[in-house]
């Protein structure tokens, strides 16, 4: 009740902020990326997860508003970078609730034009739970972000079931492969094998890969060993507030 009453007044108030954490790129050294996360900075209780209230934003269809505001948050800091000269894309996450909405693509079209900005600056994450609910209208929507020019991420990559159909049918750019097996990295054999292998098949359907919580220099040379092209995690930042972020790229290069 509290999350209720409490998420429909933070939406009208305008209580969230994006943080953004890097993706390095293994090839170039170069940070050209960010992942947006939202975060709720609550009056009564401080800075609070996504993990809090992205599940009931999503059971309760706030979702929808949320999403919208995230995704015009997102323009207005990639149009701001543009003016900055800051050559840096933004990747914003999507729910499956939000794909069924009629007005996604028109608020993307719209919040791109407001900002004068090219959907290429904006890189969409999708989840496979995103995929499996509704597998024709995540294609057709897919389609059309990739037909504007807007990079389309598989998130979570071998958490879902059915992964490789996925990836056989959807026009998608990049898979990011889940948190959960570079975790394992250092003491499962299996787990090296299955990460060697999905990359294998990426680079067989020439879409890139992206690892996400790399948290060690061990991890992050075992992933550029096996051909991993972009990586994502503490051991490079956290996800950080905008200053926070520009200085960061100032000392990164
Ligand atoms: O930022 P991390 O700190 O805690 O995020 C936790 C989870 O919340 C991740 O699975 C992430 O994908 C999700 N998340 C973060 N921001 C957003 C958002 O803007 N929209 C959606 N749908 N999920 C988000
Ligand atoms: O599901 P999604 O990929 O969108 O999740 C992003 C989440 O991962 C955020 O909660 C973010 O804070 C978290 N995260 C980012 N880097 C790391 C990391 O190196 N290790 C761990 N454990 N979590 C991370
Ligand atoms: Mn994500
Ligand atoms: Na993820």
């Amino acid at each position: 009740v509290w999350l209720d009453t409490n998420l429909r007044k933070a939406i009208s108030e305008g209580q969230f902020e994006l943080h953004y954490q890097p993706k390095k790129n293994l090839k170039t050294g170069k940070t050209e990326s960010v992942e947006a996360l939202i975060r709720w900075n609550s009056p009564e209780r401080g800075l609070i997860s996504p993990l809090e209230f992205i599940p009931y934003a999503e059971e309760s269809g706030l979702i929808v508003p949320l999403g919208k505001w995230v995704m015009e948050e997102a323009a207005r800091q990639a149009g701001k970078w543009k003016q900055q000269g800051l050559k840096i894309r933004i990747a914003i996450n999507l729910s499956a609730r939000q794909l069924r909405s009629p007005e996604l693509i028109n608020e993307f079209k719209k919040a791109l034009l407001r900002e004068n900005i090219f959907p290429s600056m904006l890189d969409l994450e999708l989840t496979e739970s995103c995929l499996i609910e509704d597998e024709l209208l995540a294609l057709n929507l897919i389609k059309e972000f990739s037909d504007l020019g807007a990079e389309v991420h598989l998130d979570d990559f071998g958490t879902g079931y059915s992964s490789l159909s996925h990836l056989a049918r959807l026009p998608i750019d990049s898979i990011k492969l889940d948190r959960s097996f570079i975790h394992s990295i250092h003491n499962d054999i299996r787990a090296q094998r299955l990460l060697r292998s999905m990359v294998a098949v990426a680079q067989e359907l020439e879409l890139q890969v992206v690892a996400e919580g790399v948290e060690t220099q061990d991890q992050l040379e075992f992933l550029r060993g096996i051909g991993v092209d972009h990586a994502q995690g503490y051991l490079f930042a956290k996800p950080m507030r905008v200053a926070e972020l520009e200085v960061w790229m100032t000392h990164s290069s």
